[in-house]
């Protein structure tokens, strides 16, 4: 297992759209197990290979408390939505930046496993938003985009001028 690097933004990579995962090899596997790894060390919730600079359909989940519940999901497709559901985000590569979003508090989700299965899922609450907001990553769409220009701008310079110095 290795850790991955997660580009902050505005790196242009987290603006490319992931491509669907056509054949299930082992680098897929070895690929999850290293955004887990490298989700769990952050510490994070969630993490989208287009964080990474991957542009696969890929994302990994762990909403649980004892971050015990690893769940890993390719070529998602929302079927359903339901209800709306305003929380505070926070994202990886925007480190020290979060606010409110909207989204539904309900999806209902058709993907494949690791092993290139079908899988369907029903979630609700953090779960639900994570996976909207990892979702989002696979398209090149930021929480930020759900903000005024004024406050990403804003937030921009912050996360350059943070970047400059290290
Ligand atoms: O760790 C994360 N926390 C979080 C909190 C609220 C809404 C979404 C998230 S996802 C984020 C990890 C991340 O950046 N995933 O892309
Ligand atoms: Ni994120």
């Amino acid at each position: 297992m290795a850790l991955l690097h997660i580009l902050k933004y505005p790196h242009p990579a987290l603006r490319k759209k992931a491509k669907p995962i056509l054949v299930f090899e082992n680098s897929i596997t070895q690929l999850a197990a290293n955004m887990l790894e490298t989700m769990y060390q952050a510490p994070g919730i969630g993490l989208a290979a287009t964080q990474m600079g991957i542009e696969k359909q890929i994302l990994v989940i762990d909403t649980s408390d004892a971050k015990d519940n690893p769940l890993i999901i390719c070529n998602p497709k929302i079927v359903s939505k339901a209800g709306e559901m305003i929380y505070e985000e926070g994202c990886l590569s925007f480190p020290g930046i979060y606010a409110q979003v909207s989204r539904a508090q309900q999806i209902s989700l058709e993907y494949q496993d690791v092993e290139g299965n079908h899988q369907t899922l029903e979630v609700e609450d953090l779960t639900a938003i994570c996976i909207q907001h990892e979702m989002d990553h696979l398209i090149g769409k930021l929480f930020v985009d759900y903000l005024s220009s004024l406050k990403r701008n804003r937030i921009r310079k912050q996360l350059e001028k943070q970047q400059r110095k290290q």
